[in-house]
């Protein structure tokens, strides 16, 4: 059984509590499994980018204790884009016990290039296939054993929503970090060139222990990643013969975009490669109507006034309909005011004390809650329902070149 926990102190003295990281890309459960996992309540909801920072929480196990760190989604740790630098750096470089990758199992395909990544940097992997449900709506099949043997990492199916085998991932995870040993894994192999290149670098890096693999070291090395250089050679005493071999690099003539390009191709074509093994469509048409509904919400022609419509639509709901309770709030509060400030009155306190507490605090404070709560008890429930039914990430998507035109992105427009 879970046992959720927040008195780390005493936990930690009398156990050793395991390092925990939840990776994935954007949208796929990540914060759903924290929230399962420890019963805290981050932020969820049906659009990219919910979790900016990186959030820990704990959780127990048959006696054993569990710190996890919730890491914003991300496509890819080859990439250093200030984006994706958080959950990356925190992946590499934290010491981690297991990383546990959530994939939504409707996108696996998609989702595997990740998985690929952290399989050969971190030493413990889970793969944690989430949203089951969906894939059972849709007739997707995914091979778990299939998957497990593909990548060598434990893999487990789950639906996060509504808690479903949340104890199976617990007992996975638990095992994996108890196991202590390397799982097996299959590397994604790159051209001859490449791989001559790796293992060179990869002979030097092999004499230090960091926390990432020697092999993913090197190949963030090659591909000229200097904050991840810069902060390997931070972490050991005996820095001369990196430096020298970084100094070697640099001077060497290669070209950095095309070594990064080839070696997320590979990842790539691995992921489609292992996505056709293991996934199995048994309808048709699964995402046909997906298919319309992005065609009618996010075309050039239907998209910017069906949105339009949408958003007035909802305008017009809050206001009109916000008139009523905000009447009958306001008269009620009225009603209140009239004995209050009699009482007030009566107990000989001075005019001024009246002034303060009835004319200025209370009618403030009455007249606020009257305005503002009925169309926020109606604004954000329709806000939710468009969130659910997936129509605001496809607003953002609608946005995104208006809002790149002044450095924004497409998401913002969610919060504006
Ligand atoms: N149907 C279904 N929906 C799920 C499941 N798990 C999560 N969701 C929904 O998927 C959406 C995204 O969930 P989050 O937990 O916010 O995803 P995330 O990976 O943390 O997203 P970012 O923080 O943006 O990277 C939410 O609307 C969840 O309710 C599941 O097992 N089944
Ligand atoms: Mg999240």
């Amino acid at each position: 059984m879970i046992m959720q926990r927040y008195n780390k102190s005493r936990l930690r003295n009398e156990m050793k509590c395991y390092n925990i990281v939840l990776a994935g890309n954007p949208n796929v459960g990540k914060s759903t499994v924290f929230n399962a996992l420890t019963g805290m309540n981050q932020h969820t909801g049906n659009w990219t980018g919910k979790t900016v920072t990186n959030a820990v929480g704990e959780f127990e196990f048959e006696n054993t204790s569990f710190k996890i760190t919730d890491l914003p989604g991300t496509y890819s740790i080859l990439s250093n884009s200030a984006e994706e630098a958080a959950a990356s750096d925190y992946l590499l470089f934290s010491d981690v016990d297991a990383a546990v990758v959530v994939v939504d199992c409707c996108c696996l395909e998609r989702n595997l290039s990740l998985v690929f990544q952290v399989c050969e940097a971190v030493q413990n992997v889970v793969i944690c296939v989430n949203l089951l449900d969906e894939a059972d709506k849709k007739g997707i099949i995914v091979d778990l054993d299939e998957l497990s043997i593909q990548t060598g990492a434990e893999t487990i199916g789950i639906c996060a929503k509504n808690r479903r085998d949340i104890n199976k991932l617990c007992r996975v995870i638990n095992d994996v970090c108890k196991r202590n040993t390397c799982t097996p894994r299959r590397k994604t192999s790159f051209s001859k060139e490449i791989e001559n290149e790796i293992s060179a670098l990869e002979a030097i890096v092999e004499k230090y222990d960091f926390s990432v693999s020697s092999r993913f070291t090197a190949i963030k090395i090659i591909e000229g990643d200097e904050d991840f250089s810069n902060k390997i050679l931070s972490m050991i005493a005996e820095k001369d013969e990196l430096i020298r071999t970084f100094e070697g690099l640099k001077n060497k003539a290669y070209d950095k975009d095309a070594f990064y390009e080839e070696i997320s191709a590979a990842y790539y074509e691995r992921a489609e490669k292992t996505a056709s093994l293991c996934v199995r469509y048994t309808k048709k048409d699964y995402d046909k109507k997906d298919r319309l509904l992005d065609k009618i919400f996010t075309s050039r022609i239907t998209g910017i006034p069906i949105m339009i419509l949408m958003l007035g639509m909802i305008f017009l709901i809050t206001i009109s309909l916000a008139n009523y309770p905000s009447r009958l709030l306001s008269e009620l509060f009225s009603a209140i005011e009239k004995p209050l400030s009699g009482m007030i009155s009566d107990s000989g306190l001075p005019a001024w004390v009246h002034g303060i507490l009835i004319d200025g605090m209370y009618r403030t404070l009455s007249w606020v809650v009257a305005v503002m709560l009925p169309p926020m008890a109606i604004f954000f429930p329709l806000f939710t329902i468009l969130e659910d039914f997936g129509y605001l990430p496809r607003v953002a998507f609608d946005l995104d070149k208006y809002f790149h035109k002044s450095g924004a992105h497409g998401k913002q427009s969610l919060t504006m």
